[in-house]
């Protein structure tokens, strides 16, 4: 019922010429259409990689936005300029909140104005090794998802993707067990939209996991019956790799 998705989060990699590169290595190599396939460039590069993918099925993604359509934001891009571009956007990225002081009042707001425009929203939630370690897991991931989805309605909470990424698996080469990911997934993501916005809801919502995920770890992932894909960060920068992810995937 969830078509699998596998999203490639290139971070601050990759210049215009690169990014190009890269997608028009991953189109060419790309040999299933079961997987929605999804890549996120730098700003400076969507538009480069936007004339690569089209007549593709690969679909495009911006990595941040601002919550307002235009305005004195020196630095900033609103949901109206990556509409132009752009199908998804990822939204509260660890790295958002851990350097940028991002917070789920402002990450609510980023998810309903992606809503308000169009844009599917990739929501990043997930719980540091501290709060790990003092058995916070659950409460941190339930209330991050239950805070930056408020006020939507169960249509809209539909139309958002969520991605799993404890901080301490991001760009370690350390993943989470797959069990691990599912019993947090199924337990406090998909329970808490259950909770908010019912059972429906709660199964059709696409959640993924992220977190130094490779193409011989990302079976232990996608087996299992809560998790429909993958944000991927440091393996998505190649496209032997990223194309072995989704493969896999398949
Ligand atoms: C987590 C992930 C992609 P990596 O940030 O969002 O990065 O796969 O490098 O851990």
């Amino acid at each position: 019922m969830r078509q699998p998705l596998i999203a490639g989060n290139w971070k601050m990699h990759k210049t215009a010429a690169e990014g190009q590169a890269l997608a028009q290595a991953i189109r060419q190599g790309l040999q299933t259409d079961q997987v929605e396939v999804v890549l996120c460039p730098p700003f400076t590069a969507l538009s480069a990689v936007h004339a690569v993918l089209h007549g593709s099925s690969i679909r495009l993604g911006a990595q941040n936005m601002h919550w307002e359509d235009a305005g004195a934001f020196t630095g900033e891009i609103s949901p109206v300029m990556l509409k132009e571009w752009c199908r998804y956007v990822i939204l509260g990225h660890s790295e958002r909140r851990q350097h940028f002081h991002e917070d789920d009042e402002m990450i609510r707001r980023k998810v309903a104005a992606a809503l308000r425009h169009g844009l599917t929203p990739i929501l990043c939630v997930g719980e540091t090794l501290a709060q790990r370690e003092a058995g916070e897991t659950g409460a941190v991931v339930a209330a991050q998802t239950r805070r930056a989805l408020e006020g939507l309605t169960p249509e809209q909470a539909m139309g958002v993707v969520i991605a799993y990424e404890p901080v301490w698996a991001i760009g370690t080469g350390r993943a989470a067990t797959g069990a691990d990911a599912e019993e947090v997934i199924r337990r406090w993501i998909r329970g808490t939209l259950a909770e908010h916005f019912g059972v429906e809801v709660a199964q059709r919502v696409r959640v993924l996991y992220g977190g130094s995920v490779t193409p011989e770890n990302i079976a232990e992932f996608v087996c299992r019956p809560s998790i429909d894909g993958a944000l991927v960060g440091g393996a998505s920068l190649r496209a032997e790799s990223f194309l072995g992810i989704i493969h896999e995937t398949a």
